[in-house]
C-alpha cells in the first residue's frame, strides 16, 4: 500500500455483479450502458471517466433512534444514484485557483446548474433556498463537508491532478422524498465524485466518508442521524446491516436467517411525498428536539447533572450506569425488576440496560398529566433549562414550531425501539424454527410504536399496513422518517404475488382512481427487494 493510503476506501468495481442481484443486473445493465451515451449527448460528445454509485436504503427496524445514539438495522437497496463524471485537469503549465462543477440530471425536473469553488476555501459556495437548481445543494454540502478532510497535498497547487472542471450527469432510481433515502445517496455519491475527481479516493476510508457525509447532510437543514449515509456506504449484497453509533460508528453485516420457506422484504410506497426540508419544524426536527428535551428531563430526574454526556437519551443511559457502579448497578436493578431480569436472560446485558431506562421513564412520567403533551413551562421545570438557556439548548440548531412537547411518548418509543433492534439482531444470529414470525412481530410492534408514540405514521401508511397484514405479511412497518413515503413488509416468497396484487387493487387503484398509474409506475411503487451492495466507483 502506498503511503497515506487507507485500508478501507470506497471500492473500485469492475462488474455490476458485485452491486446487484442477477435480476438487478438485468434491470440496470442497460441503464449503465445508456448513461455513457446520455453523458455524450449532455456534454458535446465527451466520454465520462468514471461512474460513482450510491444506493438508497430500507430500514428493517430501528426508526428514529439513530439521532439519539441507538443502533439501527437497515439494508442498502438496488435503487440508487449514479453520477457519470468527466474530470478536466489544468493544462500543463497552466494554473487555476478554483474548480468549476457542472451538474446535469437525466430528469428534467432538476435544472442544469453549476458552481465554482476556490481550492483553498469553500466559503464562497452558497446554498440555494428555492428554485429548480436547489438540488445542487447536496453536491455543494458534500464539497463543503469534505474540503477540510482532504489532505493539503490534494488541494495544493503542487498537485498536478487538481481538476479545474468536474462535469457530472446524475441518474437516479430512488424516488425523492419517499424515505428510501435519496438525499443521503445524493450526498454520499457527490462525496465520492469529489474524492475520485481529486484522485483522493484511496486517502479517506469509508468510515470517515460516512461521518463526513452525515455531517454534510445536516448543512441542508435536516437534523439527521447517521443511518442512511452509513447504509449507503457499507451495503453488502444479501446482508442487512447492524449499525451502531456508540461509542463510534461500526457496521456489522448480518445475514437474514435460513429457513425452509423463503422470505423477502417487499417495499410499498404510499406515494405520499414527505419533504423533511419543508416539514422539519413540525415533524422531523421537532422530534429530534423533543428527544433532546426528554434526555435532559430524564437526566435531571435521575440526578445526573447537565454535562454534555446527557444531551441525548443514549448518553443518559451510559452516564446513569457509569455514575452508578456499572455492572453492579445492573445487578441491583435486576433485584428490583422481573422485567429487567427477563430481558437480561433473553436478550443480554445491553438490552437489560435499555429496559432499566424504559422503566425509569415510566417512573419519571408517573401520572397522566405528565404523560400528555407538555407546555414550555412544564418542560422548563422538568429539564431545569429555562429562559435563554432553554432557547440555546433546544431551539438554536434548527427552527421548530410546537405548542406542546411529547416527552413521555418519544422517550418510551426510543427505549422500546432500541430494545427491538437488539432482539431482531439476536433472532437473526441464533434463529429458531419460528424466527420469521418473531421478526415480523417485532416489526409490527415497531409500527404500533411509531404510530401511537412517535406520531409519524399517517392514514395512507396505516391503510397500506392494514392491507399488507390481511394479505400475507408477517410484519409491516413504515420505513424511514414516516409521515408518508414507504413501508416495508416481511412476506413469504410464495405469497408475494398475491400481496402485490392486493396492494394494486386495494390501495393504488383506489387512491389514484381516475388518474391511474402506468405499469412502470406500479412496478416502481411496490416491489420485492434484496439487500444490495454499497457505494462504489466504476471506471468507464
Ligand atoms: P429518511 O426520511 O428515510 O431519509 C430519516 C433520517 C434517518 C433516520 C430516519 C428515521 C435523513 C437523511 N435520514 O430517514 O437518519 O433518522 O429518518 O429513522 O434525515
Amino acid at each position: 500500500m502506498a503511503p497515506n493510503q487507507v485500508s478501507d476506501p470506497v471500492p473500485l468495481v469492475n462488474s455490476l455483479d458485485s452491486i446487484y442481484s442477477k435480476a438487478g443486473v438485468l434491470k440496470n445493465g442497460k441503464r449503465w450502458d445508456d448513461l455513457a451515451s446520455k453523458f455524450a449527448d449532455a456534454y458535446d460528445g465527451l466520454k465520462p471517466d468514471f461512474i460513482a454509485r450510491a444506493p438508497g436504503r430500507v430500514n428493517l427496524i430501528g426508526e428514529h433512534i439513530d439521532y439519539v445514539g441507538f443502533s439501527v438495522f437497515p439494508a442498502a437497496v438496488e435503487k440508487d444514484i449514479l453520477m457519470a463524471t468527466k474530470v478536466t485537469l489544468a493544462p500543463a503549465g497552466g494554473s487555476s485557483d478554483s474548480v468549476e462543477v457542472v451538474l446535469k440530471n437525466t430528469t428534467t425536473r432538476f435544472a442544469e446548474t453549476s458552481f465554482t469553488s476556490r481550492y483553498d476555501s469553500v466559503d464562497g459556495v452558497q446554498l440555494l433556498n428555492s428554485g429548480d437548481s436547489r438540488w445542487a445543494n447536496y453536491f455543494k454540502v458534500a464539497f463543503k463537508g469534505l474540503h477540510s478532510h482532504l489532505p493539503s497535498s490534494v488541494l495544493d497547487a503542487s498537485n498536478p491532478s487538481r481538476p479545474v472542471r468536474i462535469q457530472v450527469l446524475v441518474d437516479g432510481t430512488i424516488p425523492p422524498e419517499s424515505s428510501l433515502s435519496s438525499s443521503a445517496a445524493m450526498t454520499t455519491c457527490s462525496s465520492i465524485v469529489i474524492l475520485e475527481s481529486f484522485s483522493a479516493r484511496s486517502l479517506i476510508d469509508r468510515k470517515e466518508m460516512a461521518e463526513v457525509a452525515i455531517e454534510s447532510e445536516r448543512l441542508v437543514g435536516v437534523n439527521s442521524g447517521g443511518m442512511d449515509q452509513s447504509a449507503s456506504i457499507f451495503g453488502i449484497p444479501d446482508h442487512a446491516l447492524y449499525i451502531s453509533f456508540y461509542p463510534e460508528l461500526s457496521v456489522e453485516p448480518t445475514k437474514l436467517p435460513q429457513s425452509d420457506t423463503e422470505h423477502t422484504f417487499v417495499i410499498v410506497n404510499t406515494l405520499v411525498v414527505s419533504d423533511k426540508k419543508v416539514t422539519g419544524p413540525v415533524n422531523y426536527n421537532l422530534r429530534v428536539v423533543e428527544t433532546r428535551m426528554a434526555a435532559r428531563a430524564l437526566a435531571k430526574g435521575l440526578g445526573l447533572g447537565s454535562g454534555n454526556g446527557c444531551k441525548d437519551l443514549r448518553g443518559v443511559l451510559e452516564t446513569y450506569f457509569a455514575e452508578n457502579g456499572g455492572v453492579g448497578r445492573l445487578e441491583l436493578e435486576i433485584e428490583n425488576s422481573g422485567a429487567v431480569k427477563e430481558t437480561l436472560e433473553k436478550s443480554g446485558e445491553e438490552a437489560a440496560r435499555i429496559k432499566v431506562l424504559e422503566e425509569k421513564v415510566e417512573s419519571l412520567y408517573h401520572d397522566d398529566t405528565l404523560k400528555a403533551g407538555l407546555t414550555r413551562q412544564q418542560v422548563e421545570e422538568l429539564t431545569g433549562y429555562s429562559g435563554e438557556e432553554f432557547d440555546k439548548e433546544f431551539l438554536s440548531s434548527f427552527p421548530i414550531r410546537a405548542d406542546k412537547f411529547e416527552l413521555y411518548k418519544r422517550s418510551k418509543h426510543v427505549f422500546t425501539e432500541a430494545l427491538r433492534v437488539l432482539q431482531f439482531r439476536s433472532l437473526c444470529n441464533s434463529p429458531s424454527p419460528d424466527v420469521y414470525r418473531q421478526l415480523g412481530s417485532l416489526m409490527d410492534d415497531s409500527q404500533s410504536s411509531l404510530r401511537d408514540l412517535y406520531n409519524c405514521s399517517c392514514d395512507e401508511l396505516n391503510t397500506v399496513i392494514d392491507i399488507a397484514k390481511r394479505n400475507g405479511s408477517l410484519g409491516s412497518r413504515l420505513t424511514g422518517a414516516g409521515w408518508g413515503g414507504c413501508t416495508v413488509h416481511l412476506v413469504p416468497k410464495k405469497k408475494v404475488e398475491v400481496f402485490i396484487s392486493a396492494m394494486r387493487t386495494q390501495y393504488y387503484a383506489k387512491r389514484f382512481e381516475g388518474k391511474g398509474l402506468s405499469e412502470d409506475e406500479l412496478n416502481d411503487a411496490c416491489f420485492d427487494t434484496k439487500p444490495a451492495g454499497g457505494a462504489c466507483v466504476y471506471k468507464v
